[in-house]
């Protein structure tokens, strides 16, 4: 059989710990997976928690992007390797929508539709969250959510809560910090 590649968008978020950097690592990683290719990546935004009683400006914020890439894998073989790539980075799955280190979710995967126990394809809530959609329109002006039109308008309707974050600025700071640190030690 020829292999076929298919389009796919992925999101990423974090809440605790080097949230900029373990983003950056699992994108790293999942972009060296073999029978992925193609791999764009967003830049990052500071966003508002949403829990399960809406968002929620007490808890630690996100750092959320997205990334567009091309597979060969199945969608549940993709899910095995996004799994991996969280768990590898501390993610302990306990409470729903509770704080975490890492998540990876597929949000798309080719033109398919797919409703199981392990995957929701599209995102049923894609639509309605600025922090996927404001990354989303930062790496593609363009970008159409399958079902539910251009991504430029649905922000605009719901409005973009999200703020831009600057990594250089973060690393730069934990770099003084961690000399700092160290005259210390
Ligand atoms: N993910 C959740 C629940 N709440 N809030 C923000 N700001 N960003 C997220 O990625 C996020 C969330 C469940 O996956
Ligand atoms: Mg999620
Ligand atoms: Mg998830």
């Amino acid at each position: 059989m020829i292999a076929q590649w298919v389009p796919v968008l992925f999101a990423f978020g974090a809440n605790l710990g080097d949230r900029g950097e373990t983003i950056r690592e699992a994108q790293r990683e999942l972009s060296e997976t073999p029978g992925i290719e193609g791999f764009a990546a967003s830049p990052l935004r500071e966003t508002i928690a949403l829990t399960t009683s809406g968002p929620d400006p007490d808890a630690p914020r996100y750092l959320n992007g997205v990334a567009t890439a091309s597979t060969m894998l199945s969608p549940h073989a993709l899910l095995d390797r996004m799994q991996e790539i969280e768990r590898d980075h501390g993610r302990v799955r306990d409470e729903r929508w509770g704080d975490r280190t890492l998540d990876i979710d597929l949000l798309l995967f080719g033109g398919r539709a797919i409703r199981d126990e392990r995957l929701q394809v599209p995102h049923p809530r894609a639509h309605e969250r600025d922090f996927v959609l404001a990354p989303w329109l930062d790496l593609d002006p363009d970008a159409v959510l399958m079902g539910h039109g251009r991504v430029a308008e649905l922000l605009a309707r719901i409005g973009d809560t999200t703020s831009p974050f600057d990594e250089n600025q973060a690393r730069a700071r934990d770099a003084a910090a961690g000399a700092v640190g160290s005259e210390h030690a």
